[in-house]
């Protein structure tokens, strides 16, 4: 089975109740198993327009399905969690399931990127997935979570004192 990784935000809405739905129901998929959850984090918006703060987490399943219906699996339970797209890039939602990574597999179609072409700047996606996967090697940086998590630029996206 390919050890898989899905990044999962929400800053709209109950956040905690949506991460759990998105969670449940993503279970509850035929051909795909929870493996493993990592902490719940909140976390400053990065990029997009002035917004209210994140939840984020990073889950890892094991999955019979290919990573085109994967994606449709997701982009299926971010509609019934309310998600609707905004023509302004990375504005608030209820709910975000990004395909980070799908074992070692390169994918560059634009409807379908993976590894996840931010995925290795974003200190929201890199702090849970060093939890659940620090030795997992990025398959086109070539460095495992744990180093791509230290050599992020300090203070970059750093949480602030509040
Ligand atoms: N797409 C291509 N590759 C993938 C992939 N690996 N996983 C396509 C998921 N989708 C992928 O995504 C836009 C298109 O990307 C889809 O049609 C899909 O075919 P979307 O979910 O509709 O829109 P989006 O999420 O707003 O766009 P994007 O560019 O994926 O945004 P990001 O990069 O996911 O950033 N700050 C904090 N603190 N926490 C966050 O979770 N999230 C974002 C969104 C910005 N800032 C954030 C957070
Ligand atoms: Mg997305």
């Amino acid at each position: 089975m390919p050890r898989v990784f899905i990044g999962i935000g929400s800053n709209e809405g109950d956040r905690l109740t949506m991460i759990s739905q998105a969670i449940r129901q993503l279970s509850a998929t035929r051909g795909i198993r929870l493996v493993q959850m990592a902490t719940i984090r909140e976390t400053d918006p990065v990029g997009g327009p002035p917004q209210e703060r994140y939840l984020n987490t990073v889950i890892e399943i094991e999955t019979e399905l290919a990573p085109p219906a994967l994606l449709r699996t997701l982009q299926g339970i971010e509609h019934a969690l309310g998600r609707r797209r905004q023509a302004e890039r990375w504005g608030p939602r209820t709910i975000d399931l990004d395909l980070l990574l799908y074992d070692d597999r390169i994918l560059h179609d634009p409807s379908l990127t993976v590894p996840h072409p931010r995925m290795h700047e974003r200190r929201f996606v890199l702090e849970p997935l060093a939890e659940l996967a620090p030795a997992f090697i990025h398959p086109v940086i070539k460095r495992d979570i744990a180093a791509l998590l230290r050599e992020l630029p300090a203070a970059h996206d750093a949480p602030t004192a509040s």
